[in-house]
């Protein structure tokens, strides 16, 4: 059997699931989606640092003189963080910024110095780095002598990564290769400034590096960088992996995976397990490893593994190779998932479905990217039948070990699961004790100091007064002589290189407003205004070489999949490359797998080849070809308001009849008033015959006597709508559905979402084809999503303000509050008045 959890479970949770699996079931089957997400940190660290523990702290922005932030569009992934750059950058204007990603984004926008690497290249960028830091003498020798081992072998292998051949590799140019190290190193250019009279460097990283087959090759080569000039254990310096999960620092405090054990110990180490075996009290701890997150599905779909318990993820969203995790959640003889919410793709295969409670309604604990533990406090009771994720765990646990457990023995599982304090308390007093003489020693911390006190960073050990900042400001590391060790691993190419028959390079990653597979968000179509509906983005000039313009169908295949989408422009996506939100999973986005089988979001596509050192997914490069999708004549849009309280199983029943078209997606809306409404899209070859847009009609409430149809069933050609009369006689869209040519789609869209009246359009409405009349104007596209302001009203805003970029903005923002809430979108804000003109003063 294999357990599948999640960096969303509290530490209780995962310790609870762990002890069940390792102590008691007696197997290391059980993995997280933190596997798709950090394990290539742990393991860069662990190669180099010893530990998996971030060395820095949030309050190092402060310090740092340069920020080098590489495969992480913070702006969009990490809001708070990125309010905490903004600040920085403001109080310091001598910060460089430096941002290394394929795509331009919102915090490349930021940068002082920006490098647009081709994906898979960094291991090649960070050593070039460190052949111009050697060349130039800013490497700190005597840092390298005293604290580290093995920089032989790196010096040797980095002698030939000149910036010349990092150019190539990498697509950049040379000279920014140079002043990229410059910077790093923290020297003037000419003078070699060792120790305190360096500038310091932080480095910030997520998912560019971790999720590929080099993951574990690029998280260390970026750490060599970090010990090479002594930019590690002070202000402002250090490797700074950022955490994607909100608790998957503590899923890997309590060893929450197949390789790992409770209190960073490894699986593969027999004192190690001796150890977690006498603190459990049970003879031994299983010695094989467990399988990981895609093996443990490549097993279930190879009949090995027949029982599945999974746990807070949704891996029919967010696993790559869908075909074979659908195969193995339906080969799986019992699939168990505890879910908060009984929507998901995943659900759809529970053969026992157990609601959980999820964060507003829990107790426990959480550990951040800087090692601080919180408290986590119930903020409304449990709905319904929904139960902790750890009291699930443990019940059956205690119910197990009656029938297993000697007469005598002791109770592995005493904790009481009808007071979720106490239960909860008791598990990670457990963890705490776990934890002794380790490098995250948490023996001095308890629940009453975090209650008294708030949350606390880790180590802490006991007599310790306080929980520990930054880690080795002695430049003694966790291993076994203290000395810090450099990985000297060569660059590799990404597991599918793009080739003639699949020349795009395909990468996956967050929108602003949303959150994974969108069980959560998904729900509030308010958060769809910032991107309203799948599109796949490519550069301008690829989608004039593809013949395709703004808003066309294009199919995407890999080697294992289809997708079609709409396309949109974006010069920030590079030539050759394209970019497709991660979020879109089956409940939204219908696809075709290899084998014509309905199959259904990104992860259609995407490869589950993995990295060696971490077995982490390289969902960020799949090879794709990509084609106008002339082929099918035959649209489908269809928009409706919908009841709230029946809004979302119409979008699932949706979902199911869409799946019988080639092509489709189904997206939730929903004006600023909280009104909610689904949009359908979709595309065939010709008209569907099935009495399909009957049923979609029936869903959509267009199939009464109030409802306006045209049909014209020769050419393929259907029109249904319903109005809302107001006593005063104006009319508005309720529904619509256009079938065969959905030209007109745009503005009649328009008329529905700004409820603008329409008694005026007369058969306009119903003409395919129609363009729209001059009087149709939207209200604009939402870009402050918290206080509900367009980019119209921005821009109409814009015109009136005065003075410098920075004045301009403090205008606009003190008129409009636009950015004033989150912040999120300020990036964009900034842009927007960088394109606008002055005003005349008054
Ligand atoms: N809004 C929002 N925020 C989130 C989440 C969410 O779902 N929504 N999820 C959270 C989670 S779990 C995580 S893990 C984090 C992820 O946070 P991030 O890693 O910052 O976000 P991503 O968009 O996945 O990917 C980051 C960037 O990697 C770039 N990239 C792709 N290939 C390469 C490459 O080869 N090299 C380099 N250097 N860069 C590359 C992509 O272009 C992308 O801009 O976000 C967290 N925060
Ligand atoms: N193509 C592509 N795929 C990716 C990524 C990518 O960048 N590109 N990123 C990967 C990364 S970094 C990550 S972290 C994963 C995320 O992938 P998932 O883990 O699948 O993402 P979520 O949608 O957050 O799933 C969490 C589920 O738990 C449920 N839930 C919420 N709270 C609770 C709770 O307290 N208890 C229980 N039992 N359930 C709860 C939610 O409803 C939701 O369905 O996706 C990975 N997949
Ligand atoms: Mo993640």
């Amino acid at each position: 059997m294999g357990f599948y959890l999640s960096g969303q479970l509290l530490t209780e949770d995962y310790y609870a699931f762990n002890k069940l699996a390792k102590g008691l079931i007696g197997t290391n089957n059980i993995d997280t989606n933190s596997r798709l997400c950090m394990s290539s940190a742990v393991a860069g660290y662990k190669a180099t640092l010893g530990a998996d523990a971030p060395p820095a702290c949030y309050d190092d922005v402060n310090h740092a003189q340069c920020l080098f932030i590489v495969g992480s569009n913070t702006a969009w992934a990490h809001p708070i963080l990125f309010r905490r750059i903004e600040d920085a950058r403001a109080a310091n204007p001598q910060l460089k910024i430096v941002v290394a990603d394929p795509r331009r984004t919102d915090t490349a926008a930021m940068a002082d110095l920006f490098l647009p690497l081709l994906p898979g290249s960094d291991v090649m960028l960070f050593h070039a780095m460190l052949h111009v830091m050697l060349r130039e003498g800013w490497v700190d020798r005597g840092y390298i002598a005293r604290h580290t081992q093995g920089f032989d072998a790196l010096e040797a292998l980095v002698a030939d990564c000149t910036p010349a051949r990092a150019a190539a590799v990498c697509g950049l140019p040379a000279e920014d290769i140079v002043t990229a190290a410059r910077w790093f190193a923290g020297v003037d250019g000419s003078a070699n400034g060792g120790g305190a009279a360096r500038a310091p460097a932080l480095s910030l990283y997520c998912q560019g590096l971790n999720q590929s087959t080099s993951g574990t090759a690029k998280n260390a080569a970026l750490i060599n960088l970090h010990l090479a000039t002594g930019q590690i254990g002070r202000p402002g310096a250090g490797p700074f992996s950022l955490t994607g999960q909100p608790n998957a620092m503590g899923g890997r405090e309590v060893g929450g995976m197949a390789n790992l054990l409770s209190g960073h110990r490894d699986l593969g180490n027999a004192q190690h397990r001796a150890e977690v075996a006498a603190l459990w009290g049970v003879a031994d701890v299983p010695a094989r490893p467990g399988k990981t997150a895609v093996e443990m599905f490549q097993a279930a779909a190879d009949g090995e593994i027949k029982a599945l318990w999974i746990a807070c993820t949704n891996p029919a969203q967010s696993l790559p190779d869908q075909a074979t995790v659908r195969r193995a959640l339906e080969r799986a003889e019992f699939v168990v998932v505890q879910e908060a919410f009984a929507t998901t793709a995943t659900a759809q295969y529970a053969d026992l479905l157990l609601p959980a409670t999820s964060w507003g309604e829990k107790t426990g604990t959480v550990t951040n990217s800087e090692r601080r533990i919180s408290r986590v406090r119930p903020a409304v009771p449990a709905p319904g039948a929904a139960r902790h994720d750890w009291a699930a765990a443990v019940d059956f646990a205690q119910r197990l070990q009656a029938r297993l457990r000697a007469p005598g023995s002791a109770d592995l599982f005493p904790y009481p699961l009808d007071d979720a304090e106490a239960g909860a308390e008791a598990l990670w007093n457990e963890h705490r004790a776990n934890t002794q003489g380790r490098d995250l020693d948490i023996t001095g911390l308890s629940w009453p100091l975090l209650e008294a006190r708030g949350p606390q960073q880790w180590p802490w050990p006991a007599g310790q007064a306080q929980g520990t900042a930054r880690l080795y400001a002695d430049g003694v590391f966790p291993t076994s002589d203290g000395r810090a060790r450099f990985a000297a691993q060569p660059w590799q190419p990404v597991a599918e290189p793009c080739d003639a028959d699949y020349p795009f390079a395909l990468t996956t990653g967050r929108l602003r407003d949303q959150w994974h597979g969108m069980s959560r968000t998904g729900t509030l179509g308010r958060l769809f205004g910032h991107a309203a509906e799948p599109a796949v983005q490519l550069h301008p000039d690829d989608m004039a070489a593809l013949r395709v313009a703004d808003g066309d169908l294009v199919r995407l295949d890999s080697r294992r999949g289809t997708l079609a989408l709409p396309v949109q422009p974006d010069a920030g996506v590079a030539r050759g490359q394209a970019f497709l939100p991660m979020h879109w999973g089956s409940e939204f986005l219908m696809g075709r797998g290899a084998d014509g089988r309905p199959l259904g979001g990104v992860n259609t596509l995407t490869n589950p080849a993995y990295c060696p050192g971490s077995r982490q997914p390289e969902l960020k490069h799949t090879a794709v070809r990509i084609a106008r999708a002339g082929d099918w004549a035959w649209h489908l849009l269809a928009l409706a308001w919908l009841p709230q309280d029946s809004a979302h199983t119409t979008r699932t029943a949706l979902a199911a009849v869409l799946a019988e078209l080639p092509y489709a997606h189904c997206v939730p809306f929903a004006n600023a008033a909280g009104r909610t409404g689904v949009l359908l899209r979709g595309a065939a070859p010709s008209a569907p015959t099935s009495g399909l847009i009957e049923r979609i009609e029936g869903l959509l409430d267009l199939a009464g006597e109030d409802t306006l149809r045209y049909a014209d069933t020769a050419r393929g050609q259907h029109r249904a709508m319903r109005l809302a009369v107001d006593p005063g006689g104006q009319a508005t869209l309720e529904a619509l559905l256009l079938g065969g040519d959905a030209r007109a789609g745009a503005w009649l869209r328009t008329l529905l979402l700004d409820a603008l009246p329409v008694q005026s359009y007369g058969r306009l409405l119903l003409r395919p084809g129609s363009e729209a009349p001059v009087a149709v104007v939207s209200r604009g596209k939402p870009v402050c999503v918290c206080l509900d302001v367009t980019d119209t009203a921005i821009e109409a805003q814009l015109a009136q303000c005065h003075g410098d970029d920075a004045d301009r903005l403090a205008q606009l923002q003190g008129a409009l509050r636009c950015g004033t809430q989150c912040g999120s979108c300020v990036p964009q804000l900034r842009r927007m008045v960088r394109h606008s003109l002055s005003a005349q003063p008054a």
